[in-house]
């Protein structure tokens, strides 16, 4: 279906009454609920819904470049592209399917694509809505037959929290990141949560698979899973930094959070018929329940 601007996307249900919501645009989820109907991720209240501009919110993806830290436009064209549905896409373990509700999508080159990225890549992506509400996203990126590539990649994941500095991440301690603050300089984290006082943009390195995002005011975690997606990037604008984004309003920062899934220090490379896999998985529990995660 379309929405309001015509812009085609596609609604996953679970039988609870779960649902997300995929554009095509981008192949960028635009919405997350719980069987209540609680939205779970962060959209600006000024979000333009505008092709080729990315929607301020949802899980915009950044590929073949994560940041600006190359050729490419921020965080490269993925996410400013529209994507086609793959109606037979090549099988994925049974439990990628298996009590979910799912949409496969295909990114492949346009000619015009391949003037500013020469490479004969096809990225897959599988949005998945299982049984429980928890949301998964499958990225399968393939060197079709061209010369090898390299490319960075992240799931830009903006979540939605009640109030910033109730917030704190569990999984991240003692990390070595990279500062986006401080030209990207490595440092270390201290020992215990991360939590929110002011603008934070990090790039923690070589995290755990599974990292948890506390809400306490909520009383609700985010329990976030991952695999092939080596880098964690924690990102909230703060004050100054939302003043200077239109598509952001001024008091936003207090309701959102980025933890993204990434590979970012080691970028990837395919040589002709190599195919990289990199799985988020995001499921919401009750805080009393995550003493560990
Ligand atoms: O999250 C890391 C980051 O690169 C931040 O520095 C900030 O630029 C954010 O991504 C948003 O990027 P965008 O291009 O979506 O405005």
């Amino acid at each position: 279906t379309s929405d309001w601007n015509g812009n085609p996307y596609v609604i996953l249900r679970n039988p609870q009454g779960a649902s997300a919501r995929i554009s095509l645009h981008g192949g960028q989820v635009m919405s997350w609920k719980n069987e209540h109907g609680e939205e779970l991720l962060f959209t600006s209240s000024k979000a333009v819904f505008k092709p080729p501009k990315a929607m301020r919110g949802g899980i915009p993806l950044c590929f073949p470049q994560f940041g600006n830290c190359g050729s490419l436009e921020q965080h490269g064209f993925a996410r400013n592209k529209v994507w086609a549905i793959d109606n037979n896409p090549p099988p994925l373990p049974p439990n990628d399917s298996n009590g979910k509700s799912f949409v496969d999508l295909i990114l492949k080159p346009s000619a015009e694509d391949l003037k500013c990225w020469p490479h004969s890549f096809e990225y897959r992506l599988r949005v998945a809505l299982g049984a429980d509400g928890r949301l998964s996203l499958i990225s399968r990126i393939r060197n079709v037959n061209g010369k090898p590539f390299t490319f960075s990649f992240a799931y830009h994941t903006y979540m939605s929290v009640s109030d910033i500095s109730e917030v704190r991440i569990e999984g991240l301690e003692t990390l070595d990141y990279l500062d986006n603050l401080f030209h990207r300089e490595r440092c270390t984290e201290q020992g215990d949560a991360l939590t929110f006082e002011s603008e934070v943009d990090r790039v923690y390195l070589s995290c755990p698979n599974a990292i948890a995002v506390i809400d306490h005011a909520k009383k609700r975690t985010f329990v976030i899973r991952k695999d092939g997606l080596p880098d964690v990037v924690v990102w909230n604008p703060w004050d100054k930094k939302s003043k200077a984004m239109t598509d952001f309003g001024d008091e936003e920062y207090k309701h959102m959070l980025c933890v993204d899934g990434a590979v970012v220090e080691h970028p990837i490379t395919l040589k002709p018929g190599e195919e990289w896999t990199g799985r988020l998985e995001i499921v919401v529990v009750p805080s009393s329940f995550c003493s560990d995660h």
